[in-house]
């Protein structure tokens, strides 16, 4: 029998818990300036406009946590991720997952995030282990592992459930209970490699028997450079689900994203008398006939 983990996040004013009894926990995506030029000017020039409807927007449409990257080139990443956790938090009420790779900011977001935050991550790589991982002990933070190490991108499967063990070992022996480390198993690109969504696939199969923890992915990738993007995520993250995927950092404004979701939920048995799903298709058609 898969154990069950539970793991927890939260904001100042709500809680969010994640694991594979309850259902999908989106972790929304479009808080993130790569590859959107509009929204990089618009934060180097300090307006926020893009930013806010897009966080009131994703939570809108059932995200359940705001992934906030603050990576624009040539700015002050420090400055600008307080800012946009400071924006998020004006706007919704939904716990954060900070996206950086920056110490420094990630120490003062920290610092300055008020609930308990999901960190977006830290990975197999002997510095990253040695760094991230005790501003996570020391903020009671949660983080996200991904299965990446020094030798860069596993062509395994064994090789990643290797190094998330690495990765939760690392973390045990500091006092970062099993609870707060979820593992991501690198949905990579199947217009570059037609391999990547299966390997993904399996490697959730395989690190959810292993280590029974709860595993995300940003499961658009996979249709980076392939036509009807949306078709493609949906039938990825359903699959996923099924795999033992509690937590997609994912874009829940993609209709077939948001409906594969739910759909397989419910197939799951994870949305009580399908209430979920009647309340989208209620709210569908609402906004079909206005
Ligand atoms: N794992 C973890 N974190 C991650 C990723 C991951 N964070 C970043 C990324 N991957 C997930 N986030 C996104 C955000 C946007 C897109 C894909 C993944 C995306 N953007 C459109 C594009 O580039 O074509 C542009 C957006 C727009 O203009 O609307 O597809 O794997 N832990």
């Amino acid at each position: 029998m898969t154990q069950i983990i539970t793991t927890t996040v939260s904001s100042k004013d709500k809680e969010v818990k994640i694991s594979r009894e309850l259902p999908t926990a989106i972790i929304g995506e479009r808080i993130n300036p790569t590859g959107r030029k509009k929204l990089q000017k618009e934060l180097k020039e300090g307006i926020f406009d893009t930013v806010k409807k897009d966080a009131i927007a994703q939570v809108e449409a059932g995200a359940a946590i705001l992934d906030v990257n603050a990576g624009v080139p040539g700015a002050d990443e420090p400055a600008l991720l307080l800012k946009l956790i400071e924006i998020v938090g004006a706007v919704t009420d939904v716990p954060l997952c900070i996206d950086t790779a920056n110490p420094r900011a990630l120490e003062g977001a920290l610092k300055f995030y008020k609930g308990k935050a999901l960190v977006n991550s830290v990975t197999g790589e002997k510095d990253k282990l040695e760094t991230v991982l005790p501003l996570i002990k020391q903020y009671g933070a949660a983080v996200i592992g991904l299965t990446i190490d020094d030798d860069g991108i596993p062509k395994t499967i064994d090789k990643r459930v290797e190094i998330a063990g690495k990765i939760i070992n690392r973390a045990a022996q500091i006092g970062i209970p099993i609870e707060d480390i979820i593992i991501d198993t690198l949905a990579m690109s199947m217009g570059s490699d037609d391999q990547a969504g299966k390997m993904a696939l399996d490697a959730v199969t395989a690190i959810v028997e292993t280590y029974g923890v709860n595993v995300t992915m940003g499961c658009s990738n996979v249709s980076f450079g392939i036509p009807d993007r949306e078709s493609i995520n949906g039938a990825f993250l359903a699959m996923a689900i099924r795999c033992g995927l509690t937590c997609p950092i994912t874009n829940p404004l993609q209709e077939e994203v948001l409906k594969a979701i739910l759909a397989a939920d419910l197939s799951m048995g994870r949305d009580e008398y399908a209430s979920r799903w009647i309340t989208f298709y209620r709210k569908r058609m609402k906004k079909l006939k206005s």
